[in-house]
């Protein structure tokens, strides 16, 4: 490795995703402030050991000055990201469209638009053409600061296209591409009209990871099947040149959770949420649901945390938690679902439509169950703060996570951090990739069978102690020892060791 005035340097690893870990807003002709977004993969990739990280992406605005510009990549590189500017009609035609209109629903069974989704934008074909303008953008960055040694990381599907593009650039760079969401199956991976241009284009990359073995495994199969490669063990190759392709698990910084539930002001909220009495509250949001609670003294504790999306399965969950209280009228005045949803991407009609639709099937429920002092579902479109949600998690008695698909989901990780005294029952749907990893400790379910559900909801209400305690100690163990940190270190060391074996192979 290379050194410096004798000590070994940390080797740099230059991470590119489509957003930076950051909210920027403007303050004046050359003035930004900057608010971290402390998530899992800040912290995962903060504590990768012997390893300097970048950021490289975009800061979510648009710029069009350069005055504007220059400041912001000034105030940016003390927190260690550099940004890529796209423009309105690039980031409305690669990221509304291409990404979140096309490739978000395919890699989640959800197909592909029909014409009218495609109406918003233009044709399929520009979309592409935008998504493949703006992937170069971000190469031209990556390109810009990299310097000899240095690890390349790109992120999602946003950025299928990168790995080509750097390569072009420099072959010897190592670069290293990971998928967030699920990799569909091959059969709907063809229907995409540039599903092979994308293939060739993420085979660039000397090592392409998912979160489960069954994603990795449909990626090699699209690969063999529709660009007529040969897939290994080992992962894909083409005219003898290996591309590496293994399963990543991600998982959480367990420790952060573990360290918000001994803060005094956690634990004061967790105090407040348990006896369900209204003292002094800095959390306005947390106020509410204490109010909520406080009305329904003796009840359970479901919850549910997630974006709005389609892939979420909120609409499946609460139709069960309905049949639930249907099925069961003696549960209907001790148990109460709070389902907490972060609106997202509120500008596309679907995600507004998705929005209506749960609001009214709520109404519904509440009209039909509710009393005139205790409603049994209480949904808020919002976000909580970090020591509010860990709260939450610690109070909760039951989780419904009833993805219709979902890369991994952390949420199911989050709540079994949370519950250490509780040790609450997390059911899990099987179309998770958490399924694969919390399973034997979470009662998985098909969202899509709402009696199956419901009866779930029963079982995890009515479950024993004992049995509580068996399947959380499964969960917790896993949780607590596949952290993020791990997951961004094996994927790190594995990249570094895949161009070493590669080197290998080319000279003998
Ligand atoms: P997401 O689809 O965003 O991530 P998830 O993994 O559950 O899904 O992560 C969501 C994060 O947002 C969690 O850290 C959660 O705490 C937070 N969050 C959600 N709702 C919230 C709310 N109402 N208030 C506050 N915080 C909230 C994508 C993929 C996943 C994959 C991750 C990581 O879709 O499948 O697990 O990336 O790879």
């Amino acid at each position: 490795s290379r050194r410096s005035g004798g000590r070994p340097m940390k080797q740099r690893l230059l991470v590119v995703a489509n957003r930076l870990p950051v909210s920027a807003v403007r303050r004046g002709e050359d003035s930004w402030s900057l608010e971290i977004s402390a998530g899992g993969l800040v912290s995962a990739l903060l504590g990768v050991k012997d390893v300097d990280a970048k950021w490289i992406g975009w800061a979510g605005v648009s710029v069009p000055d350069e005055v504007g510009q220059r400041a912001l990549t000034k105030a940016l590189a003390e927190k260690r990201c550099i940004p890529v500017f796209l423009d309105e009609e690039i980031v409305h035609q690669y990221y509304n469209g291409y990404c979140n209109n096309i490739l978000w629903p395919l890699f989640h069974y959800l197909g592909l638009p029909q014409e009218d989704r495609l109406a918003t934008t233009r044709s399929f074909q520009s979309q592409f053409d935008a998504y493949k303008r703006a992937n170069q953008m971000f190469a031209d960055v990556v390109n810009q600061h990299y310097q000899e040694g240095d690890v390349v990381w790109c992120h999602d599907y946003h950025l299928m296209f990168l790995p080509k593009c750097l390569k072009e650039y420099n072959s010897k760079m190592k670069v290293g591409w990971f998928l967030h969401t699920p990799f569909p199956s091959s059969e709907i991976h063809r229907t995409l009209p540039s599903r092979s241009e994308l293939l060739r284009s993420v085979l660039a990359a000397d090592l392409v990871g998912f979160h489960t073995y069954d994603y990795a495994r449909h990626f090699v199969s699209a690969c063999t099947r529709i660009l007529g490669l040969e897939g290994t063990p080992e992962g894909v190759e083409d005219q003898g040149r290996l591309t590496r392709v293994a399963a990543f698990p991600i998982g959480i910084d367990s420790d952060r959770f573990k360290r918000a539930l001994e803060l005094p002001a956690v634990k004061e909220h967790i105090n407040e949420l348990t006896h369900r009495f209204a003292g002094r509250k800095d959390c306005e949001y947390l106020m509410m649901i204490i109010v909520i609670l406080s009305e329904t003294l003796s009840s359970k504790v479901m919850l549910g945390v997630d974006r709005l999306d389609m892939i979420k399965g909120i609409p499946q969950k609460i139709l069960a938690f309905e049949k639930f209280l249907e099925e069961n009228p003696s549960w209907r005045d001790k148990v109460v679902l709070l389902q907490i949803a972060v609106p997202t991407r509120t500008d596309v009609p679907e995600y507004q439509k998705l929005t209506s639709q749960v609001h009214e099937i709520v109404g519904r429920i509440n009209g039909r169950f509710g009393t005139l002092t205790a409603v049994p579902i209480h949904h808020l479109d919002r976000s909580l703060d970090f020591h509010a949600l860990c709260a939450l998690y610690a109070v909760t008695d039951v989780a419904l996570v009833t993805s219709l698909r979902d890369g991994m989901n952390l949420v199911s990780y989050e709540f079994v951090a949370c519950q250490g005294s509780k040790k609450g029952v997390l059911i899990l749907s099987e179309f998770a990739g958490a399924a694969q990893s919390l399973g034997a400790g979470a009662l998985l379910v098909n969202p899509w069978n709402i009696t199956e559900v419901a009866a779930s909801i029963g079982y995890a209400l009515n479950m024993s102690p004992d049995e509580r305690e068996k399947r959380h100690r499964h969960n917790y163990a896993h949780v607590t020892t596949h952290t993020a940190q791990d997951w961004a270190e094996t994927f790190v060391s594995e990249l570094n060791d895949t161009v070493v074996e590669a080197q290998l192979r080319t000279r003998q």
